[in-house]
């Protein structure tokens, strides 16, 4: 087979973000990009050649063609083998399950995970190494670095293989196996999850619930687990078709973007229990009736209850939050005897903890939860532990929930993005919050007293990296904390988060809303920052 060598010149703005490269599927689109960014790859692996890699995406506008166009650059890069999820889909977690399963070198997932799709919408393209997790910080500098520098890349002439048919393909010299996305998956599933427990639970005890997979990947995955496999009635599943541009919806499972569950759940006799997930199918969001469980009180309510489950019986040997997450799950930690790391945004940055066997359990304040089971943030196994804990303790999720802040104390959390703010000015904003950090520490503001106001700073207790400027941390002497930080998923503008934590242990105040205990933070978070005066904006776009 023709291999062609093109020549190319360097795009200025192919350095992955938080979690890959993310870009308007009109800019994807332009001469070469995909290709050069692609090329990178395979020029940043160490011998890539004549090794098995993990291809696809979770469906969105330009899925299809990207992984043609990946394959040919592939077969021309010498790459021995190539799975591919039939019609070029993989979940994300999916894709870490049959990486790690088949021993992969690693894996290319196309996605912009919650981001919008469709033509005027968002592609994204991210490579994860061989334990199945998103590419360390090295790894993607190193691929920028190529990127900046690339003057051809290597492509196979030839025709598009037929991404709907099972089988085994060549392509050039290169074998393409073309897998279910879902089996190797649920089989994991089923290793961790007691299924028939589940399954008796909703004929027994009439116990019904819902899940929102918002047009976007964990359709058929929520098909063949919840219909199939546990029996659920078809019509528990919303929005399960995927669709390029997801119907045009944001799939961010939150209370704003998760319209069709919200309205569900806090509509007249809703389900037992409701949950949704986001693009890539990585992010859960979970629902009681009239009941929403913030992420980190998920995480910490996981890890309390672990070892009622199956797959974590043996108990846990860690846990890790993300810095901006609350500490809810700390408090689950001590208690447990267990370490609890903090780690910056993103979830590159649990890969060494789990490799290491440092940690069982972790997650993020945005809607991501997951295990050493796999090496990225898992929606479905999320949604299946708290089935099975459901199953096993026959309660309500409410009363779980509440019953855990009776004993740990709650967590009030909610989380204020400002976005497509002009760079500038969200970067003079994190500046001008920079340089006032020393005078800030052991000021009174009210009842809250500052005792820690710093530039988050993490070193890896692996292999002792350092990342700096993740965020600036302002901790009260109460427990509270007002955290920003700048968004590294976006396609436009800047986006700034501001993270809102305070504490309560008394009883009497868990029933308190959200948005009331925090509004006097939050008010001094708009102070503190000038937020008004500087973004010109009264308001943030959106409350999580
Ligand atoms: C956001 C979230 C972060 C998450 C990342 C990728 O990053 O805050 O917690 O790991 O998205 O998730 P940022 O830099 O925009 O705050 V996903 O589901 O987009 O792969
Ligand atoms: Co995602």
């Amino acid at each position: 087979m023709l291999i062609k060598k093109i020549s190319t010149t360097p795009y200025l703005d192919q350095r992955p973000g938080t979690s890959g490269l993310r870009k308007k599927v009109k800019h994807f689109q332009q001469l070469n990009y995909l290709a050069n960014f692609i090329q990178s790859i395979f020029d940043a692996l160490d011998s890539p050649a004549v090794k098995t890699l993990v291809l696809g995406g979770d469906g969105r506008y330009y899925n299809q063609e990207a992984i043609q166009i990946i394959l040919k650059i592939a077969a021309a890069n010498q790459i021995g083998k190539i799975i591919v999820g039939r019609d070029g889909l993989f979940s994300t977690p999916a894709i870490s399950c049959v990486i790690r399963k088949h021993q992969a070198l690693g894996g290319i997932i196309l996605s912009a995970s919650h981001n919008p799709a469709g033509i005027d919408g968002d592609f994204g393209v991210k490579y994860n190494t061989s334990n199945g997790g998103p590419a360390p910080e090295f790894l993607t500098e190193a691929i920028y670095q190529k990127s900046q520098q690339i003057n051809r890349y290597f492509i196979c002439q030839g025709e598009d293989l037929p991404l709907d048919q099972l089988g085994t393909y060549i392509l050039g010299e290169m074998t393409v196996e073309i897998i279910d996305p879902i089996a190797d998956y649920l089989a994991l599933m089923e290793a961790l999850f007691d299924f028939d427990q589940i399954k008796d639970h909703f004929k027994q005890q009439k116990f019904q619930m819902c899940f929102d997979a918002m047009h976007a990947i964990t359709g058929p995955y929520a098909q063949a687990i919840f219909q199939h496999r546990l029996g659920v009635q078809p019509s528990a599943l919303f929005n399960h078709i995927p669709l390029p541009d997801f119907g045009g919806g944001h799939p961010d499972p939150n209370l704003v973007y998760a319209k069709t569950l919200v309205e569900k759940m806090y509509g007249e006799a809703p389900p037992d229990f409701g949950a949704a997930s986001d693009g890539d199918g990585d992010r859960n969001m979970i629902l009681g009736q009239h009941f929403f469980v913030t992420p980190a009180d998920s995480l910490a309510v996981l890890a309390a209850n672990a070892h009622l489950v199956p797959g974590y019986q043996g108990g846990l040997v860690g846990i890790a939050r993300s810095m901006p997450t609350s500490q809810a799950p700390d408090q689950v930690a001590e208690k447990l005897g267990i370490p609890c790391y903090e780690t910056p945004t993103g979830w590159k940055f649990f890969g060494n903890l789990l490799d290491a066997g440092k940690i069982t359990l972790c997650g993020e304040e945005s809607f991501g939860t997951g295990a050493n089971h796999i090496r990225e943030k898992d929606g479905l196994w999320a949604v299946l532990f708290w089935l099975n804990l459901l199953a096993v303790k026959k309660q309500s999720v409410a009363a779980m929930v509440k019953n855990h802040w009776a004993e740990y104390g709650r967590h009030f959390y909610s989380r204020y993005d400002y976005d497509d703010l002009p760079l500038e000015t969200a970067q003079t904003l994190m500046e001008d919050l920079n340089k006032q950090l020393s005078t800030l520490v052991g000021k009174q503001f009210g009842s809250y007293k500052i005792y820690i106001a710093d530039d988050f700073s993490y070193q890896d207790p692996v292999d002792h990296t350092i990342t700096a400027h993740q965020g600036i941390r302002l901790c009260f002497e109460d427990g509270s904390r007002i955290i920003y930080r700048l968004s590294g998923t976006g396609t436009q503008g800047a986006t700034l988060r501001v993270y809102l934590e305070s504490f309560a242990q008394d009883i009497n105040q868990h029933n308190q809303n959200s948005q009331q205990v925090l509004s006097t933070l939050a008010t001094l978070a708009q102070n503190i920052a000038q937020t008004q005066e500087k973004t010109g904006r009264s308001q943030p776009s959106i409350i999580t």
